[in-house]
């Protein structure tokens, strides 16, 4: 069976509590309720795992390489800042789908660009919510046609 790891990056445990506007008003444990829902479906298992230190996210990476198939992962405000994401990510060749709530697109312009991106399979913005269910479906399908 499949082994997907959801990835949450900085302030993203405080999602339902402020912002609702931009992030919307589910929260972590809803959110991570629904992809569990998922994953039953899809015939995979999902752990899941959020921090607020790059460092943390970084070991989280690098432990997945004997762990995990696969990385749904959204590296908050990361994003737009952390070389070394993106060198874990790269280094260990696990495939990430990068997701955000938010359509980073259509936001300030420091926004518009990612580091994680070019490492990652694929992205998926502005869905809100759906955006994590949408990468789960992405990247199980990803790695069923690349097996
Ligand atoms: O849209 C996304 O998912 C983001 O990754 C969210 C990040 C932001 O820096 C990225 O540009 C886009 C911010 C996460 C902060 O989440 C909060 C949730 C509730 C209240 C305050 C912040």
């Amino acid at each position: 069976m499949l082994s997907i790891l959801i990835l949450h990056g900085p302030n993203l445990n405080l999602l339902g509590a402020r912002e609702p506007e931009t992030y919307g008003c589910l929260t972590l444990p809803k959110i991570e309720e629904l992809l569990k829902t998922d994953a039953l479906k899809l015939g995979v298992s999902v752990e899941f795992f959020q921090s607020n230190h790059e460092g943390a996210l970084i070991d989280t990476i690098q432990q997945a390489l004997n762990r995990h198939d696969g990385i749904v992962f959204n590296p908050g405000g990361y994003t737009h800042t952390s070389v070394a994401l993106r060198d874990a990510i790269s280094g260990v060749g696990v495939p990430v789908v990068e997701v955000h709530l938010s359509n980073i697109h259509k936001r300030e312009s420091f926004r518009h660009h990612s580091f994680i991106a070019p490492v990652a399979v694929g992205q998926i913005s502005g869905f809100g919510a759906e955006s994590y269910r949408l990468g789960l479906q992405a990247l199980v399908h990803h790695l069923e046609v690349s097996q």
